[in-house]
């Protein structure tokens, strides 16, 4: 028996919620970083200072402007040493993008300028039709469709403004806080030196170092620096490169990600309340982070929005080291930023906007747009650490149809792999991996397995060997022999994918047969298995900051410093290269990637890392895949559930329906959680959970066509209130909701315990409809909150007015098995009457669509006063040059081969939403009278709330991929 105070203190302990907290102390703060420090101190300097002026100006005798183009060069001189020179290069790009870089000349060693050769999809073309216009201060020049934007370079001291009319929209060393650090030699102090008498006098001190009042007193951490145990060597001394960047008329800016905070960026300086340290990039593998935080995560994307109601622009900096940037709301219109990087060179691009949507565009042409996932890819993805063996998954999927539950991919994390040696099949519990994968891929599904980056130091293991032998790994300090960190697999090495002798071997590793050379391949595979990339910021367990030193050494000679951002791009990039290979013709690759940078999204996935199961990183999760989707990376998610603790049900539920709401849709969980596969759910959460997952099913056609329109124009998948309706002021700081791609498609995720109703923003004289009970609210032109129900089955998610959303609604066990599968569409009536929306569809796996093998159709409804015409065209046909996937089609087949593969596929059922009046009749254009339901409630422009009136008209049979008009008579 237990005596009742030992029971009073079990239960004590069962209820008290598991805690969790960051390490801090693994990870510098700014002040623990000493090119941070430099740099906040300067401008710590240039605040305090009665007057400050950049010593950085313009060496007139050098300016050059090339003949027949829009490029600008000049050097820079600094008045703190007048031996060091740095190039000037300010060029317009056809598209209006201003790119400002600057390097050293004739520097004692080189800053790596390599950086935007990784971002970046192709050189940028310089425009030839601007015309600088040369005055005794400044040089200007216009450019823009109406000659709108200007370009001010002002000569002494340097400073930098893009101007939009007479408003400045971007300002670079506006506040003289630009510094690049030059190389220099190191002082050797002569034995018995003496430091000059008086050295602690600062009056003194000052005479001594004449640019103290710039640079600061002492050289602080130019040399070499220590953190915790670990000392970084630092050969090449203090290259630090830091530069204000202000936006004088914007007071909201996002972006910068990846960090755990709101999608508006709050202060991280002046003014109180603001986070202490600046916004960090500096890709880590942060144990237990918090929700709300500047600390640096996994990810790194240096590009901001700045917006105003008048104007959003844009700044992408192609810098791969280690930056922090602050931020000041200064006043309620401007922001002010100062973004301070470890090494590198400049290299700036100004996006003039003026529209989100322009920005959008502008940074896509940079970086490219995300690549359309496999069809496939946007189902539900089932993921724990781990499926302990092949029977495991064979008794997970069966569990899954068994519940009616649908699902597209089983994961593996590192405990298939047999002492983590990554592809090498742990033999007892997968003895027999390729028969669990084609069980699998039977149910047409696929299974994702995990790589990372470490390799065990053994020879037994082929990729070890083989990458030693090759000399791809990365080199310690010395910049001999391989680097040897910790990891999972314990003692191990890592590949240096920027040696490109590495790619190729790389690439054949993936191949699933044997190959010619005789090298090892993964032929315990095939080519329904993809890849999740893990702990490639990289993270080492015994490093500095659970990462590689910085002074390891890469392929020519690169110190770890100047490329650890950019790191976990190349691994992804090269897993994806290797999946591109492995098939001919090709399949689309999946791979989901940790960590990431600019130009990552052309590479597939990222997620969120390790979460915690609290409400607050459920809600903060929210935000950062809003803020992944403004740098680029639209296709993100949460770990559904929380990746440490145990949620409890209705948790786990709330989270089911933010990750289904979400692009990608995964849930994950630690090695030491309870099992929580949603069958395990008691009722009424399974059905509850159930319902989500076909909900998701039935939106695959709106996600699908929502990630067309991103590989074309860069719009993110999903956009928040500001992208939408950019000059709503009231919609600047919102970011609990958002819309999904352009199908109208409205989302408020609950992530509050007990949350019974909602608050969502409307913000246009627009009526939207609950997706699924129709019931309407009206928004207002000065936009209005509606409060709506958000009980635990219900999800706010709203058809805006003048939308007409597709779905296909058959619950089916994955999405390979509804392609045959009919589609309903939703028309939501406007106040007008009218609507319209599209459909995207391919074959959903392979490149055809990029020979034209693709529908992409426009419906549209219009209703007069006696007729509502709802018809269906050839949207590739109207707007051809806007195809998919960053290639335009010249000419488009509607009876292309694909279409014609689909020409059984038709519309089952049209649900018309907000018709206030019953039809007579309904009938397909030279066809048949169909049949039809029709239930009385509020017109679209009625001014009454309540159900909205509803026709259904049943199966149309109207075929997916042909012209069709349907006429209903009043
Ligand atoms: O591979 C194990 C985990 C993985 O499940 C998780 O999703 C990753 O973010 N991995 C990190 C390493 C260990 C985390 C404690």
């Amino acid at each position: 028996m237990y005596s009742l105070k030992l029971l009073g203190a079990l239960v004590l302990l069962i209820s008290v919620p598991q805690t969790f907290a960051v390490k801090s102390h693994d990870f510098k703060t700014c002040s623990q970083a000493g090119f941070c420090r430099r740099g906040r101190a300067l401008a710590s300097r240039a605040k305090e200072a009665s007057s400050w002026a950049s010593p950085y100006s313009i060496d007139l005798s050098t300016i050059e402007i090339a003949h027949d183009s829009a490029k600008f060069t000049a050097q820079v001189k600094s008045s703190l040493y007048p031996d060091v020179k740095f190039g000037l290069d300010v060029r317009l790009h056809t598209d209006g993008v201003v790119r400002v870089r600057m390097d050293e000349i004739d520097a004692l060693k080189k800053h790596y300028d390599e950086a935007a050769s990784w971002a970046l999809i192709s050189e940028p073309k310089v425009s030839k039709s601007m015309k600088w216009s040369v005055g005794k201060t400044e040089f200007r020049a216009k450019f823009g469709e109406g000659q709108e934007f200007e370009i001010v370079v002002q000569f002494n001291p340097l400073k930098i403004v893009l101007l939009k009319g007479s408003k400045e929209q971007i300002v670079l060393n506006g506040q003289g806080l630009l510094h690049m650090e030059h190389f220099r030699p190191k002082k050797v102090e002569a034995e018995g030196e003496q430091k000059p008498e008086g050295m602690e006098d600062a009056q003194t001190v000052m005479k001594v170092k004449p640019n103290a009042w710039f640079e600061g007193e002492d050289e602080d951490a130019y040399w070499e620096e220590t953190f915790g145990s670990w000392t970084d060597s630092k050969p090449k001394g203090p290259e630090s490169l830091s530069i204000d960047i202000s936006f004088p008329n914007h007071a909201n800016i996002y972006g910068i990600p990846q960090h755990a905070t709101r999608l508006s960026l709050p202060s991280t300086t002046g003014e109180s309340p603001h986070f202490e340290d600046p916004y960090r990039l500096y890709n880590t593998d942060v144990f237990e982070y918090i929700a709300s935080s500047p600390m640096s995560l996994y990810g790194s994307i240096p590009i901001l929005h700045a917006h105003s109601a008048d104007s959003t622009v844009g700044i992408f900096h192609a810098v791969g080291s280690e930056t922090w940037i602050d931020v000041s709301h200064a006043t309620d219109k401007s922001t002010e930023t100062h973004w301070i990087s470890e090494s590198g060179i400049l290299d700036i691009f100004l996006m003039p906007g003026p529209t989100p949507a322009d920005v959008f565009a502008q940074y896509a042409r940079l970086t490219g747009t995300p690549v359309l996932p496999a069809h496939w890819a946007l189902g539900y993805h089932q993921c724990r650490w781990n499926y302990i063996s092949s029977d495991d998954v064979r008794t997970v999927q069966k569990r899954f149809d068994e519940e009616g539950m649908p699902v597209d991919v089983f994961w593996l994390d590192i405990e298939y792999s047999q002492d983590h040696k990554y592809f090498i099949w742990e033999p007892k519990n997968f003895p027999d991996p390729v028969d669990m994968i084609n069980d699998v891929a039977a149910t047409g599904r696929h299974m994702v397995v995990i790589v990372d980056p470490h390799l065990k130091r053994v020879n037994e293991y082929p990729v070890y060997k083989e990458a030693s032998e090759r000399g791809v790994l990365v080199k310690p300090k010395s910049g001999e022999g391989e680097y040897e960190g910790w990891c999972w697999s314990g003692s191990s090495s890592w590949i240096d994918f920027f040696n490109p002798g590495a790619w190729d071997w790389w690439k054949s590793l993936f191949k699933p047969y044997q190959l010619a050379s005789g090298g090892w391949s993964w032929t315990q595979s095939t080519e329904a298995v993809h890849i999740w990339n893990d702990m490639n910021e990289p993270s080492v367990f015994n490093g500095p900051e659970i990462s590689m030193p910085r002074d390891n050494v890469h392929y020519n000679g690169w110190e770890h410093r100047d490329i650890h951002n950019i790191n976990g791009m190349l691994f992804s990039n090269a897993t994806y290269q290797a999946l591109l290979e492995r098939s001919d013709p090709p399949q689309r690759p999946f791979v989901l990637t940790r960590s990431f940078f600019a130009g990552s999204q052309r590479f597939g996935a990222m997620w969120t890392g390790d979460n915690l199961g609290t409400w607050e990183h459920m809600e903060v999760g929210v935000k950062m895949v809003l803020a992944n989707g403004i740098a680029g990376m639209s296709f993100g998610g949460s770990d559904v559930g929380g990746f440490f603790g145990n949620p409890e049900p209705e948790m786990l539920v709330r989270w089911y329906q933010v990750g289904a709401m979400a692009p990608f849709f995964r849930a994950h969980a630690h090695i030491d959680t309870k099992r929580r596969e949603p069958y395990l759910l008691d009722q009424p959460y399974k059905d509850i959970v159930r319902d989500i997952l076909r909900l998701r099913y039935t939106m695959l056609p709106v996600w699908y066509t929502a990630f067309r329109e991103t590989t074309v124009t860069g719009l993110p998948v999903l956009r928040p209130h500001y992208v939408t309706f950019p000059e709503d002021k009231n919609g600047f700081d919102l970011d609990d909701q958002y819309y999904i791609g352009s199908s109208g498609l409205l989302v408020k995720p609950v992530s509050e315990k007990g949350a019974t109703e909602a608050s969502v923003y409307l913000a246009e004289d627009q009526v939207y409809y609950d997706y699924f009970s129709h019931q309407v609210y009206r928004g207002s032109a000065k936009g209005k909150n509606v409060t709506v129900p958000a009980a635990l089955h219900q999800l706010p998610l709203f058809i805006r007015g003048g939308s007409i959303v597709s779905t296909r609604e058959r619950p089916r066990r994955a999405s390979t098995l509804m392609k045959r599968d009919p589609f309903t569409l939703r028309v939501a009536l406007d106040k007008k009457g009218s609507a319209r929306g599209e459909l995207y569809i391919d074959d959903g796996e392979t490149y055809s669509h990029r020979n034209g093998e693709f529908i992409w159709r426009q419906f549209f409804a219009d209703k007069r006063k006696k007729e509502l015409r709802i018809s269906s065209k050839d949207l590739a046909a109207l707007r051809p040059s806007d195809a998919v996937d960053g290639v335009a089609l010249k000419t488009f087949n509607p009876a292309n081969e694909f279409a014609k593969s689909v020409s059984g596929v038709r519309v089952e059922r049209i649900v018309v939403v907000g018709l206030g009046s019953k039809p007579k009749s309904v009938k397909v254009e030279g066809g048949q009278t169909l049949e039809w339901e029709y239930t009385p409630g509020a017109a679209s422009n009625d001014k009454k709330d309540g159900a909205a009136g509803i026709l259904i008209i049943k199966d149309p049979a109207t075929p997916i991929a042909n012209n069709w008009e349907i006429s209903v008579q009043f």
